[in-house]
């Protein structure tokens, strides 16, 4: 092992090649050279298809097995000591019995593999905010997307040195046995197992495994925040920047806010926005008071279907070059890709996302719903230049989001920072006919992070409110709706490049810029507060879009206390304060 001389990750390496039994051990050292090798590799191998080298040069496309096409909520596990700390939105399961039940999975996968040693960094190698991780992995498609997705290679061993804090990473893909799927988080062993699946979200460990349930573990011991937000600059006529994170489950356009485009006539007045992450933001409380932000990846793992050049062409091109596509379909016209959505027309004659040809008379769809890109950041036209700014950038607003047809109005400010944390813990979207089940039925999604959050949910509200106290000039935090439809289902806003209307607005209140009248729910823009020229949206319209049902407010608060009460007696006394107040607001 001559990449490291450090110890502890020399013996634990020796003991997980002792129990997978694989045939080899290659360490990525990040170099041009090796992943254009390991591609090879995997086009040899079928794994891989390279796609048309003029029209999106170094691009692939990759189809898993039809079983593994997404995340697995129901075999994602949070194993610390005790049940309680995990909380009753998380699986738990005693860390000994499922270390023991892994360790037998494990045995001997990775005979007849290579294992391979990814160091990786989340957050530029050597910031205030970097944390280390290696994964091993014997998946060839597991090290291509990880060195797009975070800073990979040997700058990364160089920096963890002789230390041993660094994240410890087991994937294997196994046989793939749908009932042996295991993706499980040990917060007090700093340990990630992916067992039985090969799917992004399951494998990339450095996502939601570190970046979000580990990473909220190590928050909270260390006086930090990690996020499922996406970071935003805005920049005004005046070349001021200033960053907004954001919160939205998914399915409430998070990439299409984190790549907007401006208005035409915000164009032409000087506005820009400016990328700086579109997933995951780790938040630290700065020495000037404010709260700031980076992301901790280096590139996009979005979801492909609907991704057009009307939609987000920022998003579509950073997929030109380098990019791995994930379950679309594959246009064999150019041997390029397609997806739903992706243009009006689609291809003549395509294989689909489960390599059977397709025509658009075929009955199923093309592209996986949850067919994905893996591209680099460096490649989208709006990346911001403080992107790899070791420090950060501070935080003037916090966006909490969903998807409500009528209860939520289109923004509205929370009166301080605890409110703020209230309005994130019941935030909710109602269910599209996109995903199975009933259709406006609602889910509730505190601060996004129902499925990320490492502990108990309602530890991770406290930490917030423990966190407000440590932030001298805290963001505001707002709450946005872009979803408020009319009598006939149809939505009132125009949302897109139109939300920057509204962005404007709550960065002008953060600095004492705009006006604001008090409501139940906190403040609202006067209808003059925004500017609606070139909308489509007038003056009347608007104050619908902002205009409170009382009925369903109480409805909805009556939701909220019974939601709270799963969480037992850990639900912050603030929180219950909030909604007290909301309550007699209400009445
Ligand atoms: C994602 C998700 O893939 O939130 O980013 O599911
Ligand atoms: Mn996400």
């Amino acid at each position: 092992m001559n990449n490291t001389t450090n110890k502890h990750m020399q013996k634990w390496i020796s003991e997980v090649a002792a129990l997978a039994k694989p045939d080899d051990i290659v360490w990525i050292d990040g170099s041009a050279e090796q992943i254009e090798r390991l591609r090879q590799q995997a086009v040899a191998d079928g794994s891989m298809i390279r796609l048309n080298e003029e029209k999106l040069p170094n691009c692939f496309l990759h189809r898993t097995d039809p079983n593994d096409v997404a995340r697995v909520e129901g075999r994602t596990f949070i194993c610390c000591a005790n049940e309680e700390d995990a909380g009753p939105t998380n699986h738990w399961m005693e860390p000994s019995e499922m270390h023991r039940k892994l360790d037998g999975i494990i045995d001997g996968a990775m005979r007849g593999r290579t294992m391979y040693v990814i160091p990786y960094s989340m957050s530029v190698v050597g910031s205030p905010f970097a944390k280390y991780g290696i994964e091993l992995t014997d998946s060839t498609y597991v090290v291509l997307n990880m060195v797009i997705m975070t800073r990979a290679g040997q700058a990364v061993l160089d920096a963890i040195g002789d230390s041993e804090d660094f994240i410890k990473g087991i994937h294997t893909q196994a046989n793939l046995d749908k009932e042996q799927k295991y993706i499980v988080q040990f917060p007090e062993e700093n340990a990630i197992y992916s067992v039985n699946s090969n799917y992004g979200g399951n494998v990339l460990q450095g996502k939601k495994c570190f970046a979000l349930r580990i990473a909220s573990n190590l928050g909270r011991e260390e006086n930090w925040m990690a996020e499922h937000m996406l970071i935003l600059g805005i920049e005004n006529p005046r070349g001021e920047v200033r960053y907004v994170c954001g919160a939205f489950p998914s399915a409430c356009g998070k990439t299409n806010l984190a790549m907007l485009i401006p208005p035409e006539g915000y164009r032409k007045n000087g506005w820009k926005a400016w990328c700086v992450g579109d997933d995951i933001a780790w938040l630290r409380p700065g020495k000037d008071g404010r709260l700031w932000a980076v992301n901790p990846e280096n590139g996009f793992f979005g979801v492909a279907p609907g991704t057009s050049m009307k939609s987000n062409p920022n998003a579509l091109e950073c997929t030109r070059e380098g990019t791995i596509f994930t379950n679309v379909a594959l246009n064999t016209e150019d041997n390029t890709v397609w997806w739903e959505g992706m243009t009006k027309t689609p291809p003549e004659h395509a294989i689909d996302w489960l390599g059977r040809p397709w025509t658009p008379d075929s009955p199923d769809k093309a592209a996986h719903p949850n067919s994905r890109f893996t591209a680099p950041a460096r490649n989208c036209p709006c990346r911001s230049t403080e992107f790899d700014n070791p420090n950060g950038v501070p935080i003037s607003a916090i966006l909490f989001g969903g998807r409500r047809a009528k209860t939520a109005p289109l923004v509205y400010q929370s009166r301080d920072w605890n409110h703020g944390v209230f309005v994130g813990s019941i935030m909710a979207s109602e269910t599209t006919a996109a995903a199975s089940g009933a259709v406006g039925v609602v889910r509730r999604d505190p601060m996004a992070m129902l499925p990320f959050c490492g502990y108990h949910m309602a530890d991770y509200w406290q930490h917030w409110i423990d966190m407000g106290k440590l932030i001298k000039n805290p963001p505001k935090i707002f709450n946005v709706n872009w979803f408020r439809t009319d009598d006939e289902g149809h939505f009132i806003w125009p949302g897109f490049g139109d939300n920057l209307r509204v962005l404007e607005w709550a960065l002008a209140r953060c600095f004492g810029e705009a006006g604001a009248r008090e409501c139940e729910l906190g403040y609202v823009p006067y209808p003059g507060d925004i500017n609606l020229d070139g909308s489509g949206v007038d003056e009347k319209t608007f104050e619908g879009l902002i205009t409170i049902d009382r009925d369903l407010w109480r409805k909805e608060a009556d939701d909220i206390r019974e939601y709270y009460k799963q969480f037992g007696d850990k639900v912050p006394a603030e929180l219950f304060a909030m909604l007290e107040v909301l309550e007699k607001n209400l009445s």
